[in-house]
């Protein structure tokens, strides 16, 4: 029996707000004991984590002297290195502070964007002090309670403008990060602009650098769209933009929960490694996820660890689904290949449409049957562990 531990290959990495979560929910306050990044890199470190990630502010105080800073650095360096951590991903915490109570990029004030572009500067400095290669861009205050209040196609050309003068600031800077922007549809705004991941593929384009940039979708923020999150990051692998990815769990029609992996919708989170597996993705596994509120400080390693578990168990159960020799069956029965009309359909010439238009092409002898319910329950059945 496999043991399922966690493998530096699988790259599983947590925020410090995650396993830092102290328990704290818009109806009541802290519950666990806030604990230092250095305790931080210490329990990741003993779970088995393979890196950390931080805004700017999870690591250095907003209000820090630049002597505090420079300590906190230090000590966090040496955690790290203890713990054999490694920073992959640093991003700005543009949403915390009061200044960002109306949005930073797409701010209506000019001062506002000026600060958030400085703030984010600064904080991509401290990011490559660690190594990181990856910056996300999670835009929590981007957005409206009412469309009085701000022009949506102003918003999108300011947030353009800001990346592309921080792509400038990147090539500048030599720091070589790939950007990764994470949509969500709202929280803590009533409307947040680049609601899904696929408002950020369609808008990379535009920008001046597209090459650099990428997304980074989360499970629960496609899930409070109500879609299907391996579909999302479908599109974005195809497209080659998956550049980090969010992962925890959430029931469809809630907040934001960012529970633990697989806790809420397995069959999802077995499709969702399946396609990461199957596709080779070679970033980090990011949790963005926290224990719940009831948790004490032992559970949160539990949560940490059930985090790596269930994604290292769904993982051996893609492995079997792809050699389960009847579900390699079916697959085969249901995919119908003709490699005469593939042909005709692969590239278009008058002569090629012509053929398929005079193809004799019967619709009620296409109406097969399919083994579907067939598939899916031994689909299911790799699932719950009996196959
Ligand atoms: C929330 O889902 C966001 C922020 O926690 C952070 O900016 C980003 C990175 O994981 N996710
Ligand atoms: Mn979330
Ligand atoms: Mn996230």
């Amino acid at each position: 029996m496999p043991n399922y531990d966690p493998e530096p290959k699988m790259k599983f990495t947590f925020g410090l707000w995650t396993v830092g979560n102290p328990g704290a929910d818009p109806f009541g306050g802290v519950v666990r004991e806030r604990i230092s990044p250095v305790q931080i890199a210490n329990l990741l470190g003993e779970v088995g984590a393979y890196g950390v990630n931080f805004h700017d502010n999870d690591l250095v105080p907003i209000d820090a002297t630049p002597a505090q800073r420079d300590q906190i650095v230090k000590d966090f360096k040496k955690a790290l290195k203890d713990n054999h951590l490694v920073v992959p991903m640093a991003t700005t915490n543009l949403f915390s502070d009061a200044a960002f109570k109306d949005g930073a990029f797409t701010s209506n004030n000019a001062k506002v964007r000026a600060y958030a572009l400085q703030k984010t500067m600064r904080a991509m400095d401290l990011g490559a002090e660690f190594g990181a290669k990856i910056y996300v861009f999670w835009g929590g205050r981007e957005g409206v309670e009412s469309d009085a209040t701000k022009n949506p196609v102003e918003a999108i050309k300011r947030f353009r403008a800001a990346i592309n003068f921080l792509c400038e600031y990147n090539i500048n800077k030599g720091y070589n990060y790939k950007f990764a922007f994470e949509a969500k549809p709202n929280e803590p705004r009533g409307h947040m602009y680049f609601a899904v991941t696929g408002s950020y593929l369609a808008f990379i384009p535009s920008l001046d650098h597209p090459e650099m940039c990428g997304v980074n979708p989360e499970v629960a923020h496609e899930h409070m769209a109500g879609l299907n999150f391996v579909h999302q990051v479908a599109a974005a692998l195809e497209a080659k933009k998956l550049f980090h990815i969010d992962l925890n769990d959430q029931e469809f029609g809630r907040f934001d929960q960012d529970y633990r992996f697989g806790s809420a919708n397995l069959k999802h989170a077995f499709f969702l490694v399946k396609l990461l597996e199957d596709y080779g993705y070679n970033g980090s596994r990011h949790f963005d996820a926290h224990a719940y509120r009831q948790s004490g400080s032992e559970d949160v390693k539990s949560f940490a660890r059930g985090c790596m578990r269930t994604y290292m168990i769904l993982k051996e159960k893609a492995a079997r689904w792809n050699t389960d020799k009847e579900i390699q069956a079916l697959i085969k029965e249901i995919n119908v290949d003709d490699s005469e009309l593939s042909k005709l359909s692969k590239k278009f010439s008058a002569s090629n449409a012509k053929k398929l238009l005079d193809a004799p092409l019967d619709r009620v002898a296409l109406n097969i049957g399919l083994p579907y319910e067939k598939l899916d329950q031994l689909t299911m059945e790799v699932i719950m562990g009996v196959r």
